[in-house]
C-alpha cells in the first residue's frame, strides 16, 4: 500500500490480453485468433467465478438430479459452467467445435454461426462433487488446431493427441480465482483482481520445485491398487529407500494439481481393479489429463498412465478414461518402474 493508503498498483500491471499478445507477437503468422479464444476462456472464467463464490447465497448449491454421459449427478454449478463456456465461444467464429464433460457428443457451432480454426475441449467444473463443502473446483480446457479444412468440426478435428495441444489451462476458483496457462512457451499463473474485474500477472514462469514436497492420492483405494502402484505409494512414504514425503489429497483435481505443482511432489488416480465399469480408471484423458499433462510438461515435470506419457495416446472417443500419475519427473518414473517390475 503506497504511503497515502492508496492501492499500489504492481510495477507492470500485466493482464492475460497483454501477456498473451507480447508472446502472439514472437509468432508473426499468428492471427490472433488464438490470443482470442483464450481471453473469451479467460472471461468465462470470471463469470464462473461470480457464481462459485456466491453459492450459497444464490440457491444453486445441490443437484439437478440429473445424470450426466459419466453417469456423475450434474451439480447445478455444473450446468452454469458448461453453459457459460459454450454461449461464450459459440458465435465467435474462433471454433469449429467444443467437447465438454457434461456432453454425451460433439458440441457444434449453431449453422446460424460461422466456424473457425481450433477446437476447445474443456471440464467445466472439476472437483464439483465438492461444491457443497465449498471445497476448491476447477475449469480445465484444452485447445488444438482443427485438423478438417472447413465446415462443422468433426470427431478427427476432436480426437487429437494431447501431443498437439496449441494451449492448455485450468481456472482454479479457491480462497482466490486464477487463471493458469501455456501456449508452449512455460506456464504462467494469473490471479483475478475482483475489484477492477481482471486477471493480473502475479506467478510468471511456474517451474515445479525440484525438492518434492507431498504425494496426493486417495488412499482410501489403496487395497484396490495394483501391486506396482500400491509399492510405489510405500515408497514415497519412506519404503526402500524412497523420500518421506507428506500427504495431501483434497479431492478435487484442479486444487491437487495446483498444489503439486507450487509445493513439488506427484498426484496420481490409478486405476481401481475391482472396478469392472472403469477399466481404465476415472480420469478423462481429452478435457482432463492432458492439460494438465501439457501444463505439467511445459513447467519441468512430467506425466504418465503408468507406462507412457497420455499425450501420446490416441484418443479412441471423447470420454475415454485414463490412469494418471503427473508431477516431478524422478516421481512419474519410478511409479512406471514399479508398474513396470509389480503391475
Ligand atoms: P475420488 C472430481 O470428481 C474428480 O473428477 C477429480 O477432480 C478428483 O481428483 C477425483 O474425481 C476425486 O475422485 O474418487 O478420490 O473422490
Amino acid at each position: 500500500m503506497a504511503a497515502n493508503g492508496t492501492r499500489q498498483l504492481p510495477g507492470q500491471l500485466v493482464t492475460i490480453e497483454r501477456h498473451i499478445l507480447e508472446r502472439q507477437m514472437m509468432h508473426p503468422d499468428a492471427t490472433g485468433d488464438l490470443t482470442r479464444v483464450l481471453q473469451d476462456v479467460a472471461l468465462a472464467g470470471k463469470l464462473i467465478a461470480s457464481h462459485t463464490t456466491q453459492a450459497g447465497l444464490a440457491e444453486v448449491l445441490g443437484t439437478t438430479n440429473e445424470i450426466n454421459v459419466q453417469g456423475e449427478e450434474v451439480q447445478k454449478l455444473d450446468e452454469i459452467s458448461n453453459d457459460i463456456l459454450f454461449r461464450l465461444n459459440d458465435h465467435t467464429g474462433r471454433l469449429a467445435a467444443m467437447v465438454s464433460e457434461e456432453a454425451s457428443d460433439i458440441l457444434h457451432i449453431p449453422e446460424k454461426y460461422p466456424t473457425g480454426k481450433y477446437v476447445l475441449s474443456f471440464d467445466p467444473l472439476d472437483g464439483s462433487s465438492n461444491i457443497d463443502y465449498n471445497v476448491s473446483v476447477g475449469t480445465i480446457f484444452a485447445i488444438h488446431r482443427r485438423k478438417t479444412e472447413a465446415g462443422p468440426g468433426t470427431l478427427e478435428d476432436c480426437l487429437q493427441k494431447g501431443r498437439d495441444i496449441v494451449a492448455a489451462g485450468y481456472i482454479l476458483y479457491g480462497s482466490s480465482t486464477m487463471f493458469v496457462y501455456s501456449a508452449g512457451n512455460g506456464v504462467n499463473g494469473f490471479t483475478l483482481d475482483p475489484a477492477i474485474g481482471e486477471f493480473i500477472l502475479s506467478h510468471p514462469n511456474i517451474r515445479i520445485p525440484t525438492k518434492p514436497k507431498y504425494f496426493s492420492a486417495n488412499l482410501g483405494y489403496q487395497r484396490n491398487w495394483s501391486d506396482g502402484v500400491r509399492r510405489f505409494t510405500e515408497w514415497v512414504q519412506g519404503e526402500d529407500g524412497g523420500p518421506v514425503l507428506g500427504l495431501r489429497y483434497i479431492g478435487s483435481m484442479v486444487a491437487d494439481f495446483h498444489r503439486t505443482l507450487f509445493s513439488g511432489g506427484i498426484f496420481y488416480y490409478p486405476v481401481n481393479i475391482n472396478d469392472k465399469n472403469r477399466p481404465n480408471g476415472k480420469l478423462r484423458l481429452l478435457y482432463e489429463v492432458n492439460p494438465l499433462s501439457y501444463l505439467m510438461e511445459q513447467a519441468g515435470g512430467a506425466a504418465s498412465d503408468g507406462r507412457q506419457s497420455p499425450l501420446d495416446i490416441q484418443p479412441e472417443h471423447l470420454h475415454h478414461r485414463t490412469p494418471f500419475f503427473v508431477g516431478n519427473r524422478e516421481l512419474v518414473s519410478q511409479a512406471e518402474k514399479f508398474i513396470e517390475q509389480y503391475g
